[in-house]
């Protein structure tokens, strides 16, 4: 058995670390393998003066300025050891000419090469991805799935959606239910309830449904797990259609025909289809063969919904879908999404990705964490108005209960995690017998938020057993850790961001020691506070209503497509205030350019500095018909202003503009000038000293480069 010991932390600060983006320009990865040499004794550019650089050659010995000249040292600290990211991920390359016909502006384009968008090809495929292939040739099963439902269509069968009671599964099931209906099945839900069953098809169920004399089971977003309950329906002689995206186990139960993600051919772009987009493929592949398209637009507007909430990869054909759908949900002939958008007060403005997952996908949800999934199943298939408000009405009551009861429940959690002082625990682990657990994976995210460290609450299950939803920032593997305690788990799940486990009451304590050894070893790797990555710079100034569009071009923003991070330089502070709830609301300054910021639940200093950089993702804020473009702050610090400091390994660099250019200065006071190389590339170059032998040394230009961009001078 493997000990833990737990090592006393030091209490973490809340300033986030930052680290710049890569810059755009090619390093070989000859910097990366070997130990360069400094620039060396005969550096470009050196002068004399104001300098004491007569033998102090830059050495290996760490800078430090010496004398009362000393540049205050800001706390940028440029990525530590650029060279060593390019390891794993190598920095992409300078566009290649031709690669922007598409006149998206430099920071867009920066941020794009950075997520490796490097090809004009690659852009062009992510501003129009290519439509969806034909998806009989991606699922093996896909004829025979839709053989066995035209025969149900044509008898008027009796068949069961079997769902659950995620978004994910409770818009699968609409769908389905809303198709079959159409083409002349007899199609009714079948979603196991959160509170009596669990999740998943049980063999209960199964009884039931055939005892009703239905005769073929669906299932959405469930069944390759429910081998028990599958077995079961095979010896009662029921067909089973299995669509499910959640990991297949060792052993598959019985079905006639599998549609799944992982059985698609590699690099399919049907790989991240969640649970709606499987039902999507085949109720659209039923439709086409039974020569209908009409009820199709539904089909995808609940594609588009259950998609978002289930936090799918917004790429390849989900992507391709949202784009094509997204537009439509305004306008959807659905009654229950009509009724849903006015009960969530969505009537000005647009539909996108984020107004899905941020205001219908939680009242969707709300239910299935709170009430019974059924209600959603008839909000969203039925066809009479009065209905669909009255339902989402309902849905709405839900929603706030949710919202109440995370509120409560994350004062409770936070009040626990405060009484410890600095003492906290580097895996926070909170039991409360009387807390919901249809709600607790909410707060827990909203907890790994706050104290940047893993997080898992715990309610009640009954006969002294406590399930948890267990939630973990970037870097920590959730999953790694329930499965390095599974001799001390019932059950347990999940992936690296988020997982789940049930435990004995008694077991808790030892429970909370192993995972907080594997905690603190994180956190001390991992080193302090949480770690912000702007991924380009954006100056104020560029902030208008056409950067606005030419962002929205980027648009679905979600999971593996996030919406940009940018930072901007040296920005005045040049109002402050805090609003009701705890926002910061702050107007910079810089330049021209003038701009309100806001940071949601702010958990930083009170007052901010005269001069901050700020990173930050743009939002278009609709507030009584007027449109305004707003930062929302992810995170903000102390500018270094005029001039920064960078480090390279032992060295110290002091950076400042320079006319159109940029001076550094080494520690022994030597300087260098580079300025901006002609043409459209976002490259600083020494061409000050283009004949000396070492201006294009590797080094030097990095760490040009990397000074352009701490000072906010190339994107
Ligand atoms: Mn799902």
């Amino acid at each position: 058995m493997t000990s833990y010991r737990i090592p006393a932390l030091a209490p973490l600060p809340t300033e986030p670390r930052w680290q710049l983006p890569a810059p755009l320009l090619p390093k070989p990865r000859s910097l990366v393998q070997q130990e360069l040499a400094p620039p060396g004794q005969k550096q470009p550019g050196t002068r004399a003066k104001g300098s004491r650089g007569k033998a102090k050659r830059a050495s290996d010995v760490p800078e430090t300025p010496d004398g009362a000249s000393r540049p205050q040292a800001s706390q940028l600290e440029a990525s530590p050891s650029p060279g060593i990211r390019e390891l794993t991920e190598p920095a992409p390359g300078v566009p290649a000419q031709g690669a922007n016909p598409f006149g998206l502006p430099a920071p867009l384009l920066a941020l794009l090469q950075r997520r490796g968008f490097v090809t004009a090809e690659a852009i062009g495929g992510l501003l129009d991805p290519p439509p969806a292939p034909e998806p009989a040739d991606h699922f093996a099963d896909l004829a025979k799935a839709v053989a066995r439902l035209r025969q149900a269509c044509k008898v008027a069968e009796a068949v069961a959606i079997c769902g659950d009671y995620d978004a994910d599964g409770m818009t699968s099931t609409a769908l389905l239910v809303g198709v079959l209906q159409r083409l002349g099945a007899k199609p009714q839900a079948a979603i196991p309830s959160r509170q009596e069953d669990g999740y998943g098809l049980n063999v209960a169920m199964v009884e039931r449904l055939h005892g009703e004399g239905v005769g073929l089971l669906v299932t959405v977003d469930n069944g390759v797990a429910a081998r028990d309950a599958l077995l079961r329906a095979q010896a009662l002689g029921l067909d089973v259609i299995l669509t499910d995206h959640h990991s297949l186990p060792d052993e598959l139960p019985p079905f006639l025909a599998l549609l799944h993600p992982a059985c698609t051919p590699e690099g399919s772009p049907y790989r991240g289809l969640a649970g709606v987009g499987l039902a999507y493929v085949l109720g659209q592949a039923l439709a086409r063969a039974m020569g209908d398209q009409q009820g199709l637009a539904n089909a995808r507007d609940l594609f588009c919904i259950g998609t978002i909430a289930d936090m799918a990869p917004l790429v390849g054909v989900n992507r391709r879908w949202l784009m094509d759908g997204l537009p439509g949900l305004k306008g959807s002939a659905l009654a229950g999404l009509q009724a849903l958008q006015q009960v969530a007060g969505l009537d000005d403005g647009p539909i996108d990705a984020g107004s899905v997952g941020f205001q219908l996908a939680p009242r969707i949800n709300a239910v299935g964490r709170l009430g019974d999934p059924q209600l959603v199943v008839d909000l969203l298939t039925t066809a009479d108005q009065a209905e669909a408000l009255e339902l989402a009405r309902a849905c709405e009551g839900y929603n706030r209960q949710r919202r109440e009861l995370c509120e409560a429940i994350e004062a409770e959690a936070v009040a626990l995690v405060e009484a410890d002082g600095d003492q906290k625990s580097p895996f926070l682990l909170l039991a409360q017998t009387h807390w919901h657990h249809g709600v607790i994976g909410i707060v827990a995210s909203r907890l790994v938020e706050r104290f940047s460290r893993p997080v898992a609450l715990l309610a009640s299950e009954g006969d002294g057993r406590l399930r948890a939803s267990v939630r973990a920032p970037v870097g920590f593997a959730a999953d790694q850790a329930l499965k390095a305690c599974h001799d001390l788990l019932i059950r347990y799940g999940g992936h690296p961001a988020a997982g789940g486990f049930t435990v004995l009451a008694e077991r808790v304590a030892e429970l909370h020691g192993r995972l907080n050894g594997l905690a603190a070893a994180w956190l001390q790797q991992r080193g302090e506070g949480s770690i912000v990555e702007p991924e380009a710079l954006l100056p104020l100034e560029q902030i208008d209503r056409s950067f606005w569009h030419q962002l929205q071009r980027l648009e679905p923003f979600g999971i593996a497509m996030p919406a940009p991070l940018f930072w901007s330089h040296a920005c005045e502070v040049v109002d402050q205030r805090e609003l009701r709830g705890g926002h910061l609301q702050l107007t910079l300054a810089q330049g021209e350019g003038r701009v309100r910021a806001i940071a949601w639940r702010w958990q930083g200093p009170k007052s901010q500095p005269a001069v901050v950089d700020v990173a930050f993702r743009l939002r278009n804020n609709r507030w009584q018909g007027e449109e305004r473009l707003q930062l929302e702050v992810v995170a903000l610090r102390a500018s270094g202003g005029e001039e920064i400091c960078l480090q390279r390994r032992q060295r110290l660099y002091w950076c400042r503009r320079h006319g159109d250019g940029l001076l550094i200065r080494n520690g022994a006071g030597e300087e260098l000038l580079a300025s901006r190389a002609p043409g459209p590339d976002q490259v600083f170059d020494l061409t000050p000293w283009a004949d000396h032998p070492q201006a294009s040394h590797p080094y030097l230009l990095s760490l040009v480069q990397d000074a352009a961009m701490a000072l906010g001078l190339v994107a």
